[in-house]
């Protein structure tokens, strides 16, 4: 993972994006952004608040907003979202029960004016589980592909080992040339 976001961090210039991480409860959140802090070659600024935290990959900053998922919490999430250039949205792949609150969750956001121009990383996590849902399958359950206002991508991964963490990480910097 260290050699690959080394890598990629030559290519950015010195600028500050803004990333929002959400999803619901117990999706894997946390463990994600603490994936991104214990990585050696990623920079962290002191905790700012306790939930937000600026990762600098050599000269690009990330603004990682961590934002509580529990159902109380989701009607603030959209207090987070002015001048928001990335959505992080976790999904615990093996919660098959709360997909479509996952979904009507995600459209909501979509919908929203101050998320126009935001684009969307879907993390399928959880992926070392038996049995959790395929990144094909929670494609089509959100119909991903019916999305054509919205820059999205869907990547696996494994926050407890950081498997495809990287993955989505040169998405997210591969977009920030693109725009
Ligand atoms: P949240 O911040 O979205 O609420 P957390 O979620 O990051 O707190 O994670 C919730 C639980 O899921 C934690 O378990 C965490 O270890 C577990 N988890 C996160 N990512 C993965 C993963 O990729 N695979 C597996 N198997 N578990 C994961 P605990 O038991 O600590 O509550
Ligand atoms: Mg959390």
């Amino acid at each position: 993972m260290g050699q690959l976001i080394a890598k990629l961090m030559g290519i950015f210039g010195n600028q500050e994006h803004k990333v929002i991480i959400v999803g619901l409860d117990n999706a894997g959140k946390t463990t994600i952004l603490y994936q991104f802090l214990t990585n050696e070659v990623v920079h962290t600024c002191p905790t700012i608040g306790s939930n937000v935290e600026e990762i600098i990959l050599r000269k690009t900053h990330f603004l990682m907003w961590d934002i509580g998922g529990q159902e109380a919490l989701r009607s603030t999430w959209n207090k987070y979202y002015s001048k928001t250039e990335f959505i992080i949205l976790v999904i615990d792949s093996t919660d098959r029960d709360r997909l479509l609150t996952t979904r009507e969750e995600l459209y909501k956001m979509l919908a929203h004016e101050a998320l126009r121009d935001a684009s969307v990383l879907i993390f399928a996590n959880k992926q070392d589980v038996k049995d959790s849902m395929t990144t094909v399958e929670i494609s089509q359950f959100l119909t991903l592909s019916a999305i054509k206002d919205h820059p999205w991508h869907i990547q696996g991964c494994c926050a407890l080992t950081g498997e495809g963490l990287p993955a989505g990480l040169q998405w997210m910097l591969s977009q920030t040339t693109a725009n």
